[in-house]
């Protein structure tokens, strides 16, 4: 059975509670089982933490195991060269996803450390953007030259 290992930094346990205009009115926990109904060929394992040393921790932990991360690394998406350095080191290949659309926010939302790491980035199509990652990974393969 294939893994994905789905990663959520900062604030995002917030989700559900505050800021619904911006981040929806579901909680990541209850929308985590809907993906586990979508894709019951998957495990799935998820972490989130408000810590950016603990979200490097997870993926030197599991980025060699597991065959895809799914990770929308809040804030730390646009200042962390280390999980940036992290998703490089690890061998499992890793999309980014956010909930909103960064481009259409304030500049500083605009720049990712993250993406050039990543196989590719969704951005704001809300939690459907995990959805469509986990899709996405569940059929990559590497083609070997
Ligand atoms: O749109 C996204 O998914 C973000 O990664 C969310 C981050 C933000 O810093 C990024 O620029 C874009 C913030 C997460 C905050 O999550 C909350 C959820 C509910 C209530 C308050 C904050």
């Amino acid at each position: 059975m294939k893994q994905i290992l789905i990663i959520n930094g900062p604030n995002l346990n917030l989700l559900g509670k505050r800021e619904p205009t911006i981040y929806g009115n579901r909680s990541f926990v209850d929308y985590l089982k809907t993906i586990e109904e979508l894709f019951p060929d998957v495990q799935l394992r998820y972490f989130q933490s408000n810590h950016e040393g603990e979200l490097i921790d997870k993926i030197h932990e599991l980025g060699f195991d597991v065959d895809g991360i799914v990770i929308n690394a809040g804030a730390y998406t646009h200042t962390s060269i280390a999980i940036a350095d992290a998703l490089s080191a690890v061998t499992a290949p890793a999309v980014e996803v956010h909930i909103s659309n960064v481009h259409a926010r304030e500049s500083f939302r605009h720049h990712s450390y993250l993406s050039a790491k990543c196989k590719g980035v969704i951005v704001g199509l809300g939690l459907t953007g995990y959805e469509l990652a986990v899709r996405y990974l569940m059929s990559y393969k590497v083609i070997e030259l």
